[in-house]
């Protein structure tokens, strides 16, 4: 091997370490190559190794490159074991702490609609009465002609009706189900009928689709002080013990005779005023509507095919985004219907 033979081997050394250094990953990787090239019998060495053979003029230049690329080995190689160092750290300090508390997965939450009426079905459950549910699309008999609502009455106006057919209607109560259940029992009949019910009404305080529950309850002998009983008692549940309750005569096609159920304002405690101002819950009558209600009309029953010489009963109707908006203080309609969770999440 001649001298210029020689400074092109050394030169070559520094490329072949760089290359080996971008495939260390590792402090042991680093090492393995380290021993590769500047270890007592590496590649360096061996080259080294031949310096005395050649002649003596072209001895020092090579000796001097030997040096220049031992050195720039060296610096290439503490270069690289300073990042892997640190690299090492950074893990290390980043690992897992089996000690700290974990993070709270999210939890959603029940809609307070859907609150008020499992709260609502379970106090009528707690009296014996069963919860049934039915089709959303009805026909013409049970939405109306069964409950005493001819033809040409103004609740089926196209205003109020969302209609899929001359004779099939999106059912504008629960009502249907009361029908469906007396023409598939017979009395005694205790039954609370919740869900969605569709009117063609959109404004800042109706939607056109919303929830009711309606109950009815029929026997021999159910009479309005049953009625009143049992509301009395189902609206003092909801609202609390102090709450009052009177009861205004009303007009329904299917109750006879007919009573909407108030409660002291919610908001006024009766009072009318709040700090002095007009009360906006009950406008300072001191008195909120929650419920109507009635006794079956006998036209009802004949519908079915109950005896009402021998049969009695009473029937109650609720809207329920009314009564989650009195119970939580909820003062637009529209929050039930925009499912923002920051609202949502705090029933
Ligand atoms: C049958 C017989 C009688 C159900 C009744 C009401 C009174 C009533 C409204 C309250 C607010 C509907 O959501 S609302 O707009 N309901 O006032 N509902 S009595 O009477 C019936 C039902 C079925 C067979």
């Amino acid at each position: 091997m001649d001298g210029n033979e020689l400074i092109k081997k050394l030169e070559g050394l520094v490329p072949a370490f760089s290359e080996g250094l971008d495939q260390a990953f590792s402090l042991e990787d680093l090492e393995a190559l380290r021993i590769e090239f500047l270890g007592r019998k590496g590649r360096l060495a061996e080259i080294m190794a031949a310096l005395p053979a050649i002649s003596s003029e072209d001895r020092p230049l090579a000796g001097r490159t030997a040096n220049e690329v031992k050195g720039r080995l060296t610096d290439l190689f503490d270069g690289r074991k300073a990042a892997l160092e640190q690299a090492k750290d950074d893990s290390a300090s980043a690992t897992f702490d089996p000690t700290m508390p974990g993070r709270a997965p999210w939890r959603g939450s029940l809609h307070p609609v859907t609150l008020v009426m499992e709260e609502i079905c379970g106090i009528f459950k707690g009296l014996g009465y069963d919860i049934v549910t039915g089709p959303e699309v009805e026909n013409d008999y049970y939405n109306f002609e069964a409950l005493n609502i001819p033809a040409d009455h103004p609740a089926r106006d196209m205003q109020d009706t969302l209609y899929v057919t001359d004779s099939i209607v999106l059912r504008t109560h629960t009502s249907p189900l009361q029908v469906r259940t007396m023409l598939a029992r017979k009395p005694p009949v205790a039954i609370v009928a919740p869900g969605k019910v569709y009117r063609r009404d959109s404004d800042l305080t109706h939607t056109p689709m919303f929830h009711q529950i309606e109950g009815l309850l029929v026997d021999t002998d159910v009479s309005m002080g049953d009625l009143r009983g049992t509301l009395t008692s189902f609206v003092r549940q909801v609202f609390g013990a102090d709450v009052k309750v009177r009861f205004r005569p009303s007009f329904f096609p299917f109750t006879e005779p007919s009573a909407e159920v108030d409660i002291s304002c919610v908001m006024c405690g009766g009072k009318g005023r709040v700090d002095g101002k007009p009360c906006r819950v009950c406008k300072e009558t001191g008195w909120v509507e929650i419920l109507g209600s009635g006794m079956v009309d006998p036209a009802v029953f004949k519908a079915v095919g109950y005896d009402p010489e021998k049969y009695t009963g009473f029937a109650f109707g609720l809207g329920v985004e009314r009564v989650a908006m009195l119970k939580y203080g909820i003062g637009d309609l529209r929050m039930f219907f925009e499912n923002d969770v920051r609202f949502l999440g705090q029933f």
